[in-house]
């Protein structure tokens, strides 16, 4: 069976500037699920946000989360936290949430809050689209991510409190990475959902100017670049700018 996942279209041999879309391509190439690429935009999704998969019978899934679930459920991949405890699972799953419901936010607040920051997003995502139309489809976006981010809560403090968040996430991957010996991060022989979403974060961050305090941090931490090049040798090789960036 292949599945289609639809994404953001994106450069060739390089991660996506969306942390969820390259979540979940990251789990396929960790799991060996097989997939074709769509490229799509976020009004055509099921929820209204990207990625989603379309399954052989045309049936279409949103979600990371769900979408790993059910191919679990039905057999159809294998549970990257099968082989850990249950009280392992169960800090798998916190560590997740951490980075699908506080960091990734963060992060895009740092994209989309700050003007300076903003601009290089704009000439990065927008650049290919018709001058004219772009400058509203950019305003229109900016003004919708800033809004929610206000209501998840994130956009309400200051730019230093945000950095503090981010900077507390990368000190307790720091600890994790030394624990597992620059291995596995939830130890043991196998990746875990953990070392998925890090690797996604990590890859996602380090492919856009648009958030230099994150990318200065993940340059600076030479276990942690190791890790990665690591991790993009075996999920992404062919994303050789990541690699010569890591090296
Ligand atoms: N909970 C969703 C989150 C997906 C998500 O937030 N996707 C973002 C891109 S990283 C999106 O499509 N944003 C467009 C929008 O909110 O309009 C998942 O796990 O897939």
């Amino acid at each position: 069976m292949s599945l289609k996942l639809y994404v953001f279209d994106n450069p060739p041999n390089a991660p996506s500037h969306s942390y969820f879309c390259q979540k979940l391509e990251t789990y396929f190439r960790a799991t060996g699920v097989k997939y074709t690429v769509e490229h799509t935009l976020p009004f055509s999704a099921p929820k209204g946000k990207l990625p989603f998969v379309e399954f052989p019978d045309g049936e279409k899934l949103p979600d990371t989360f769900f979408i790993i679930r059910r191919l679990v459920s039905t057999g159809q991949s294998e549970d990257l936290d099968a082989h850990l405890t249950p009280a392992q699972r169960a800090d798998s799953v916190a560590w997740q949430g951490w980075i699908d419901d506080r960091i990734y936010p963060a992060t895009v607040w740092t994209r989309f809050g700050s003007d300076t920051n903003w601009n290089e997003m704009y000439k990065e995502s927008f650049g290919s689209v018709p001058f004219g139309i772009r400058q509203a489809v950019a305003w229109y976006m900016r003004r919708g991510a800033k809004a929610s981010l206000w209501g998840h809560g994130i956009a309400r403090h200051s730019e230093k409190e945000v950095e503090e968040i981010l900077q507390g996430f990368l000190k307790a991957i720091d600890m994790k990475l030394d624990a597992a010996h620059g291995g596995w991060l939830m130890g043991g022989e196998a990746p875990s959902m953990l070392d998925v979403c890090l690797f996604a974060w990590c890859a996602n961050c380090l492919v856009t100017a648009s958030n230099p305090f994150i990318k200065e941090k993940i340059l600076k931490n030479g276990t942690l670049k190791v890790w990665l090049a690591k991790r993009t040798g075996e999920w992404f090789p062919e994303y050789e700018t990541l690699m010569g960036m890591l090296t």
